[in-house]
């Protein structure tokens, strides 16, 4: 499957439009198909076979044009073109927090930067506050920014590698010679980022498997192979380990290939204290097989509860686990409704209808439109007079189907704290969301939120820290003053399952989860299709310890809205 390469390839053209200093709206459109693919349920191969490349909301003639020529020929003549004359290493640059193309362009004509090495150097040498709009100042956070992109190293966000996952899975399971089968790694403990996918089997014939495995479609190159393993290389890539296993050993394999490795150490203790051996081949006391089979049988023998794979980080999972009092968490079906989306009212790329119906699909029964409103004007946000507007499409559509569909709004906080519209047009709305858009860097984010909470009609504060996982650190909250200040309002902090995002994070939500805060989790969309990422954030939940009840969207239409402000 090539959505990752394509949605990769119109997110480099945007960029160097942007470098080389094209119209806006022309980069805005080549990052919304990007997005469009990035998230597509489809394979874009097959879309473009069928001719059906316009068809998918956000993808426009222009563009359709590029991805055809791009997949039939396996290279695209206008990103040559683009490419002339610009660093050779924008990309890397761009990935660095605060670089953006007009820095870029800058440090290239100046000081000839072509690349990351080449920046960092020059920042050491001072070369960069010499620059006369930078400084010091500047140049430190450019260090800062880079230790931190040397940190988050190639890791692939969770959201799409399991896309990626969900293929070779499907594609593993045509072949007859696969008998059970599972992933392992950070991907089963749904890590918020995944440095490779790894993915267990069992079978009796594991040349067989090992061999229809490196041949797969979209494999690019195969890395290592021996008689039980293999990895390879996609096209985008990503690195996939696969492990065909027996029967027998298939449990205590999962759970040492699942991890953590801090998780396994600690099980490994408690099996020495129980004058047991655990290893990948199974639970021994002496030469005697204990238990192997099953995950379950392992964790039981061990005198532990079944510990969820997205709880294996030693975090005291397993303190719990002994005496038999582990939380039990949110499923992934117990997500009633989706209380963030936007549309093309703002900035998404579908109707309310379009939404309703995909939501339907998802099996649920209500869902919130949440357009930009307020700000910020880079988004298309709505104004009082337009979200009156939106109210009729809202009402007809509700008409047209059997989710309820409510009116929200996403509504900026401003920099003094403020809501940037006014409060009698928010109390029409169904649910509000706030969020943080601007001066993210800034020491005062805790106080604008809180500020923020204080409004009656804010139900919602939406992804707090503003955090992007590809990209930036989140601001520093105070987390112990904003559950405090979330409980006496009654206000809900949100888990936005944005792949880039996931913010709340992990951790946070556990802070949130132990304050007695309420919690809801949303998509976020801008499309249908990213209506599907909804799991990553029930897993993030997951993640966080948090359980059912704890989750605002899991209750039915009426108990819900009850349970807001
Ligand atoms: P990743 O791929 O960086 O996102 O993280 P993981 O956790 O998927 O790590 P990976 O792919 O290197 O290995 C998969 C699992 O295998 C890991 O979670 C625990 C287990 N494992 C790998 N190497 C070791 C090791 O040296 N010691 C122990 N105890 N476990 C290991
Ligand atoms: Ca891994
Ligand atoms: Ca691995
Ligand atoms: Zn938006």
């Amino acid at each position: 499957m090539k959505n990752q390469e394509v949605a990769k390839l119109l997110y480099d053209i945007a960029d160097m439009m942007e470098i080389r200093g094209e119209m806006i709206f022309k980069i805005v459109a080549y990052r919304r198909a990007a997005q469009a693919v990035e998230s597509l349920s489809r394979d874009i191969e097959d879309v473009w076979r069928q001719h059906a490349l316009e068809d998918v909301p956000g993808i426009g003639k222009g563009i359709a044009e590029k991805i055809s020529e791009y997949l039939e020929k396996g290279k695209l003549g206008y990103l040559d073109e683009l490419r002339k004359g610009l660093p050779p290493g924008f990309e890397e640059l761009l990935a660095i927090e605060g670089i953006g193309p007009k820095k870029v362009k800058m440090f290239h004509e100046r000081l000839r930067i072509r690349n990351v090495k080449e920046l960092e150097k020059a920042a050491k040498q001072g070369k960069l506050r010499k620059i006369p709009t930078l400084g010091e100042k500047t140049e430190q956070n450019i260090l800062h920014a880079i230790e931190a992109a040397k940190k988050r190293g190639g890791r692939m966000l969770l959201g799409y590698a399991l896309l990626v996952a969900d293929e070779i899975i499907a594609e593993l399971k045509k072949n007859a010679d696969v008998d059970r089968i599972s992933t392992a790694g950070s991907l089963r403990r749904m890590k918020e980022t995944i440095g490779d996918i790894d993915i267990l089997v069992t079978s009796a014939r594991p040349n067989s498997v090992l061999k229809y495995f490196t041949r797969m479609k979209g494999v690019s190159g195969v890395i290592a192979q021996g008689p039980t393993k293999a990895s390879v290389r996609l096209a985008s890539g990503m690195q996939v380990d696969l492990r065909v296993l027996k029967d027998m050993e298939y449990g205590s394999a999962l759970m040492y290939f699942t991890g953590s490795k801090e998780h396994n150490v600690a099980l490994r203790k408690i099996a020495i204290a129980k004058r047991m051996k655990l290893s990948e081949y199974g639970l021994f006391q002496g030469n005697k097989f204990v238990a192997g089979r099953a995950e379950q049988e392992v964790y039981k023998k061990l005198g532990l509860e079944y510990i969820e794979p997205e709880m294996r980080e030693n975090r005291g999972e397993i303190e719990l686990a002994k005496k038999g009092k582990l939380p039990k968490l949110i499923g992934y079906r117990d997500i009633r409704g989706d209380l963030q989306m936007h549309t093309k009212w703002s900035d998404g790329a579908n109707m309310v209808g379009e939404m309703a119906k995909a939501a339907k699909e998802m099996g649920y029964e209500y869902i919130c439109i949440t357009d930009h409103a307020g700000g910020p004007a880079i988004a298309n946000a709505l104004n009082g007079k337009r979200l009156e507007k939106q109210r009729k499409e809202i009402n007809s559509a509700n008409k047209k189907t059997d989710i309820t569909i409510l009116q929200g709004a996403e509504v900026d906080i401003r920099k003094d704290g403020k809501i940037g519209i006014q409060n009698t047009v928010l109390k029409e709305l169904d649910i509000v969301l706030a969020s943080l858009h601007s001066a993210l860097r800034s020491k005062n984010n805790t106080v604008r939120i809180i500020s923020a909470m204080e409004n009656p009609n804010v139900d919602i504060i939406a992804h707090p820290s503003g955090r992007l996982l590809d990209k930036r650190e989140g601001s520093e909250l105070d987390m112990e003053k904003i559950t405090q200040k979330a409980k006496e309002t009654n206000t809900i902090l949100e888990i936005d399952a944005q792949p880039e995002r996931l913010d709340l994070s992990d951790v946070n939500v556990k802070a949130a989860i132990e304050a007695g805060c309420m919690l809801s989790i949303d998509t976020d969309a801008h499309s249908t299709d990213q209506l599907r990422h909804m799991r990553i954030g029930i897993a993030t939940a997951r993640r966080g310890w948090a359980p059912k009840n704890s989750v605002i969207n899991t209750y039915p239409l009426d108990k819900m809205r009850k349970m807001l402000k």
